[in-house]
């Protein structure tokens, strides 16, 4: 990213850290801020946080986003309390600057946050042992639990339109159509592939805006690495990457977890041979997501989650694809085509999903 050790080791030191810092590396494999794995030690004791430039180029608004974050961790720290549990470790913690801001900018324009690293617990980029992505549903669905009575209208919609798949659909056709890069016609079977399909994108919102699906405040964002899951026991104890936040659709949640963790390939895999819907994994994470969610689920959000698992697929192979056609401006791309790879996988996993379709609702009529 750019930024020397000494220049990290400078913007940590705006922070309130506990010990003197040690050590800074990049870490992590996200696919949207740049994240550092700083070290420090006081005496005996070594101190470990996690230290993130923010996208501010994708998340135009940091400081509403740090409110949201501050917001949410704060409530889950109350009620983690009162439940009896660990505020260290089942929720983010926010490092304060010396100055007492949740974040800082630099005068060359880029935005700086600090928060303590979870000990002992694990992101997985892939789902290794079946309990794993159980858990990881459990944790996600109980996520979602906890936030029923945050005040939704205090939160920043932090991208706006994150999952309006109709929207997106626009977007994508205006990709298209401008083809700022020149590469829509090597791409020919991918577009098509969206425009056979570009009935259902309005599905999910439409039944938002009616009021079918009940608004809720989502993660939107989870994939299995952004959640921790505890080394020892096995559970996932804290939901990491707080940034999209914002009153959304339960779908959304369950669906992006589908998408990323039933895979039975990676997000990028070359191979389109190895890449498919793992029905076992599906119902397990059904299983786990419905008993996180304690029952708050209505009969028609159960319904529809096979249809928020193909339409949350559907829309990030689409963003994917996007984001090809105009030039990887948005997600970090480690080689050329790299977008395309991930685009091709989800493309896939919905073909796949639909070829499955009725063993996927017959899954989730178990949680009627
Ligand atoms: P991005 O938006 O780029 O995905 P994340 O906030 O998800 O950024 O951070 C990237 C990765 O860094 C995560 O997938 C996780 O592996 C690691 N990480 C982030 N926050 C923490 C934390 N508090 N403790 C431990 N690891 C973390
Ligand atoms: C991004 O931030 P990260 O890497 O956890 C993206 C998600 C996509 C995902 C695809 C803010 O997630 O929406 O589903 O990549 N996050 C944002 O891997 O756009
Ligand atoms: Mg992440």
């Amino acid at each position: 990213m750019g930024k020397e050790k000494a220049e990290l080791m400078q913007i940590a030191g705006k922070f309130r850290l506990d010990g003197e810092k040690e050590q800074v590396v990049p870490y992590g494999s996200g696919h949207i801020n740049d994240t550092f794995l700083l070290t420090c030690r006081a005496g005996d004791r070594e101190k470990k946080y996690i230290l993130q430039r923010m996208n501010h180029e994708i998340f135009k608004d940091p400081k509403g986003l740090m409110e949201n974050v501050v917001g949410v961790t704060s409530f889950l720290q109350r009620k983690i309390r009162e439940n009896g549990g660990n505020p260290e470790r089942e929720a983010l913690n926010v490092i304060h600057t010396h100055t007492g801001e949740s974040y800082c900018k630099l005068e060359d324009g880029t935005y700086w946050r600090m928060c303590l690293y979870v000990e002992g617990a694990t992101s997985y980029d892939a789902v290794e042992k079946q309990e794993d992505f159980y858990e990881s549903a459990v944790a996600f669905g109980h996520f979602q639990k906890l936030l029923e009575d945050y005040p939704a209208a205090s939160l920043h919609e932090t991208i706006p339109d994150f999952h309006n798949t109709a929207d997106r659909l626009e977007k994508f056709r205006a990709a298209v159509e401008k083809d700022v890069c020149g590469r829509a016609a090597g791409v020919q079977e991918e577009i098509n592939f969206v425009l056979e399909r570009a009935g259902e994108c309005g599905i999910l919102c439409g039944m938002l805006a009616s009021g079918e699906l009940p608004l809720r405040v989502t993660h939107n964002d989870t994939k299995l690495n952004n959640i921790m899951m505890d080394n020892e026991t096995g559970k996932g104890i804290c939901v990491i990457d707080l940034d999209t936040v914002m009153p959304g659709s339960a779908l959304y949640d369950y669906g992006d977890s589908i998408r990323f963790g039933a895979n039975t390939g990676a997000e990028d895999e070359k191979d389109l041979s190895k890449i498919s819907c793992d029905l076992e994994l599906f119902a397990l994470y059904t299983k786990g997501f419905t008993e996180g969610c304690e029952g708050s689920l209505t009969e028609k959000e159960i319904r529809m989650l096979p249809m928020g698992a193909k339409i949350m697929t559907l829309e990030c192979g689409m963003r994917f694809l996007t984001d090809y056609l105009e030039g990887d401006h948005y997600f970090k791309v480690n080689y050329p085509e790299h977008n395309l790879d991930r685009c091709r996988t989800q493309f896939c996993m919905v073909k796949d999903m639909e070829d499955k379709w009725k063993d996927m609702q017959d899954i989730v009529e178990r949680y009627l």
